[in-house]
């Protein structure tokens, strides 16, 4: 029998889609190179596990430069972005005031493990911003913040229990990497090996928007509750804003049980308001813990409350926290150029202009291409969850944020960034703007997106 010759018909579509993929390695050829030997040095190839790609099924990008709202990776690809270092750079990249007080200070020196007028003058920025914040230590990264707010905290209530939110992220601190957001839920681990049962028997995890749960721990565990931490707007499990009236809940169950009420504000400190998220609810935290802008992209973190709870701080006090690098001139220099753009509203007024647009055109687009999206922002940071129902409706737990359809936001995300938009790797991040973003950008932003909407309806 004569073989019939098959014809392999490649179909359009499945020849365009290998072209493009084709072209996709090509585009992204030096940073694959680079990945490659980063991966025989460094675990993952990265610093920090969210920038692995992993959970979008790509090699991760190596970003060269940036300038404004704009970032160059190494083949010299440029991209709106939305990523802004996680937070820190709500000015954009390099900014020259920043730039300037960084080069200016380091002819002066880096650190000198001295006190240095630059810490006072930030420490009075922030109490002048925070009146629930007289008194700050800084330190030099938000994980170092939070850890030490929970031993104060401790110290302070003479007790060993904290209450934590499910997807809450304060930073890889043994006692909190339980039901953690962030990377920790992005990768798979959110409760991580190595930590011993003794270290988080003392954490009690509930769920975020729902006063009966933290009801029933403050009834459980009456008298030994030490602090309730929470992030006052959620921002590592997606973006998730408080309920009417729960933090006030929560602030109320505090006072009546003596437990102090830390907000971790390492992402929405500065971020949706020069007084943070406190100042927009107006509740009152015991313990405030700050990071990213207050850095103004250099390593910084810091704590504070009332002067005579952080005066239980060393050396002031007997709970012990230091740090080498802590308050360093550097990092001092460039928060200080950082907060001292941020001494009106008028700039969050312009960063909720283009937030409010932005949303709003994301919405438009996903509708517009049947894609059941919800977006949850506070100012400047917003995410847009891909919801797996029709139903559709707000996302305001881990659970419901848990049940988004990660696949189709790898999709989205590669659309985006084959398009020149780069948005953070993981359905479980806040998607940041900055002020050197303009309504063009935003404008781009949403044509593209409306553009990677109809390219996932084609492929689902
Ligand atoms: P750092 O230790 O990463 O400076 O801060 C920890 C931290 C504490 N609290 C909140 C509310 C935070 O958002 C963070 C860190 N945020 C993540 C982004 N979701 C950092 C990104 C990363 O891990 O690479």
């Amino acid at each position: 029998m004569r073989m019939r010759r098959r014809s392999r018909v490649v179909s359009k579509a499945h020849f365009l889609s290998m072209a493009k993929h084709k072209q996709s390695i090509s585009r992204y050829k030096k940073s694959q190179v680079l990945f490659a030997r980063a991966v025989k040095l460094m675990p993952g190839g990265v610093s920090s596990p969210v920038r692995s790609f992993q959970n979008v099924g790509l090699s991760p990008l190596f970003v060269r430069s940036g300038a404004g709202a704009w970032a160059t990776d190494a083949d010299g690809n440029k991209y709106i972005d939305y990523v802004m270092s996680y937070g820190p750079l709500i000015h954009g990249h390099a900014h020259p005031a920043i730039r300037a007080a960084v080069a200016k200070q380091m002819h002066r020196g880096s650190s000198f493990g001295f006190c240095s007028e630059s810490e006072i003058q930030l420490a009075e920025l922030i109490a002048s911003a925070m009146p629930h914040v007289p008194m700050v230590r800084f330190v030099n990264s938000g994980t170092e913040a939070v850890m030490s707010a929970v031993r104060l905290a401790r110290a302070a209530a003479g007790r060993s229990m904290i209450v934590k939110f499910a997807g809450a992220y304060h930073g890889h601190v043994d006692a909190l990497l339980v039901s953690a957001g962030s990377g920790a839920v992005t990768h798979g681990h959110p409760s991580s090996p190595g930590i011993p049962e003794s270290v988080t028997s003392d954490t009690s995890v509930v769920e975020f928007n729902n006063a009966g749960a933290i009801e029933e721990v403050f009834a459980r565990y009456s008298g030994c509750i030490a602090a309730v931490l929470v992030e006052p707007i959620m921002g590592n499990i997606g973006v998730i804003l408080p309920r009417p009236g729960y933090l006030e809940a929560l602030r109320k169950m505090c006072d009546k049980e003596g437990t102090l009420l830390i907000f971790d504000e390492v992402m929405t400190g500065w971020r949706v308001a020069r007084g943070g998220a406190q100042s927009l609810f107006d509740v009152r935290p015991d313990i405030t813990c700050l990071g990213k802008i207050i850095g103004g992209g250099l390593p910084v973190g810091a704590y504070g409350g009332r002067t005579e709870l952080m005066n239980r701080i060393s050396p002031a006090g007997p709970v012990y926290q230091a740090g080498t690098l802590s308050g360093n001139p550097l990092a001092m220099a460039a928060g200080l150029a950082s907060l001292r753009m941020l001494s009106s509203d008028e700039p969050y007024a312009r960063l909720e202009a283009l937030g409010a647009r932005l949303e709003k055109g994301l919405k438009a687009a996903a509708a517009s291409a049947g894609v059941p999206l919800a977006v949850a922002r506070a100012g400047s940071m917003l995410t847009p969850f891909f919801l797996t129902d029709k139903a559709g409706g707000k996302v305001e737990n881990c659970a419901k944020a848990l049940s988004c359809d990660t696949a189709a936001f790898a999709r989205f995300f590669k659309t985006m960034l084959d398009s020149g938009v780069l948005i953070p790797p993981s359905q479980f991040e806040a998607w940041f703007i900055s002020l050197a973003h303009s309504q063009e950008d935003i404008d781009a932003t949403i044509e593209k997106a409306a553009a990677a909407f109809k390219q996932l309806k084609i492929e689902s």
